[in-house]
């Protein structure tokens, strides 16, 4: 029974909800090893077509749990930054669509959470950054690398060396977070998202994310191959046959999954 993150499912959306609000959701070891199971769960979860992941509170995460880290040697504080970057590149790699909603302050390895999802949806009041530099260490949730990937090489090292915050709108600008909603209508317009998505065909979907995430790996040529791979793939899937059929008889697909 998990303590420190929520889980429900409905309609093929998954949500999970980080639940450590006195601490504005604030990242331990306990919690680590809680998301880590859950993500083998959804994984073997045919039925799932999207995750939603979220706070509790005023926060998305707050970051790291700094009273955690405070006592750590530098042995320690390598196996820490492993495993929470292992078990952020398993929610990356994970099969369905994720998109982190984030309702508040994403800061630190809440911040690296949110990037190792494939979308990023803000409130109004959501603030991201990664303030590391000012508690005397650096990003260790793989942030360095996935902050470079979203905003482009000069933009991270400003928001890491500054450790400044920055507020949802800004974060649309640099390309960090994908949409920005009113607080009130937050929760609602990702699972309106969400719903959207499972609408769709679960292995294209699956297999769409397979081919972005894998040729972001590579150079344009060796790209198009997966795509091409990929592609192929789908006409192996009767969802494909029904697809195609729906759109020669003007009615409106229904996906079984095969
Ligand atoms: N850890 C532990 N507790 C935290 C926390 C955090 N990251 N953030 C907030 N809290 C706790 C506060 O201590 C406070 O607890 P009490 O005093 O009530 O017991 C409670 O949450 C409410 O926080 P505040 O009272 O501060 O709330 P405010 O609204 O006034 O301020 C704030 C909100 C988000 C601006 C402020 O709480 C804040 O600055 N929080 C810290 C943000 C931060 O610096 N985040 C980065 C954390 S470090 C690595 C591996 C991993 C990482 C790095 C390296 N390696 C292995 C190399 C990742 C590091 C991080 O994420």
């Amino acid at each position: 029974m998990a303590e420190y993150i929520l889980y429900h499912t409905t309609d093929g959306v998954g949500t999970l909800t980080l639940n450590r609000p006195k601490v504005l959701n604030a990242i331990n070891y306990d919690l680590l090893r809680e998301l880590d199971s859950l993500l083998d769960e959804i994984a073997a979860d045919d039925s799932l077509r999207v995750l939603l992941l979220t706070g509790s509170g005023k926060a998305f995460a707050a970051g790291a749990d700094i009273a955690q880290q405070a006592v750590m040697d530098p042995a320690e504080a390598e196996d820490w930054g492993k495993f929470g970057s292992g078990i952020f590149r398993k929610l990356e790699l994970l099969p369905i669509p994720t998109i982190a909603v984030v309702n508040g302050y994403a800061l630190g390895g809440g911040c690296e959470m949110a990037m190792a999802c494939d979308l990023i949806l803000a409130g109004e009041k959501a603030k991201f950054g990664q303030p590391e530099t000012g508690l005397g260490i650096t990003p260790g949730f793989s942030g360095t690398q996935r902050l470079l990937r979203r905003v482009g090489v000069s933009k991270a090292k400003e928001l890491i060396y500054t450790g400044r915050m920055i507020d949802a709108q800004e974060a649309i600008q640099l390309g960090l977070a994908d949409h920005v909603y009113p607080d009130d209508q937050l929760q609602e317009e990702a699972l309106a998202m969400a719903k959207k998505i499972a609408g769709n065909a679960p292995a294209a979907v699956r297999y769409a994310k397979c081919a972005i995430n894998e040729g972001a790996q590579t150079d344009i040529d060796a790209a198009i191959a997966i795509e091409n791979k990929w592609f192929a793939k789908c006409f192996a899937t009767e969802d494909q046959k029904e697809g195609m059929q729906a759109f020669l008889e003007k009615r409106k697909a229904e996906f079984h999954n095969r």
